[in-house]
């Protein structure tokens, strides 16, 4: 079972998408293992993208980031970091398919609503960034099963 690490930016939050983009995760079959309000500084907009800070939109990225609350959280689902990309869409909204968050409710590249971890790897990272173990909660839902080929197994 993997886990993943998702974040609504600010616009998202702003713009009244929080209950949309977790009802589209849960849609799925994507148990939500912890949640966490919190206002992002630079250093955090470093750590979660430490690939972009040589950009020249870096600055801005991070100005965006910080402009207000963001909404962390950890999800769990059989292949749920793939699942979770492709349930966002392209960074970039105006190439993000139809169907998918990003391709459904925004349109600029810089307020894309949600972030999600790209690999396991990267989601270990991230979850360990915002998160400490005793916060994430595993539990057990009568209807998970259902989500296997096999549920009586
Ligand atoms: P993703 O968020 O799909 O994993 P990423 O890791 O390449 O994409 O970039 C992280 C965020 O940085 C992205 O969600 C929005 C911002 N960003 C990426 N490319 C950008 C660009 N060309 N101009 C402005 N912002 C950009
Ligand atoms: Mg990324």
């Amino acid at each position: 079972m993997e886990e993943t690490f998702v974040l609504i930016k600010p616009d998202g939050i702003q713009r009244s998408m929080v209950g949309r983009i977790i009802q589209r995760l849960e849609e799925k079959g994507l148990k939500l293992l912890s949640v966490k309000m919190m206002r992002l500084d630079k250093k955090n907009v470093e750590k979660l993208y430490p690939h972009l800070v040589e950009k020249e939109f870096f600055p801005r990225l991070v100005n965006f980031m910080v402009a207000g609350p963001v909404l962390a959280m950890v999800w769990e689902g059989e292949g749920a970091v793939l699942a979770t990309r492709k349930l966002l869409g392209s960074t970039n909204p105006q190439e993000a398919s139809t169907g998918t968050i990003r391709g459904d409710m925004a349109l600029s590249v810089g307020a894309n609503l949600v972030h999600c971890s790209d690999s396991l790897e990267n989601s270990k990272k991230e979850i360990d960034l915002f998160f400490s173990p005793g916060e994430i909660n595993k539990y057990e839902k009568s209807t998970g099963i259902w989500l296997r080929e096999e549920p009586w197994k």
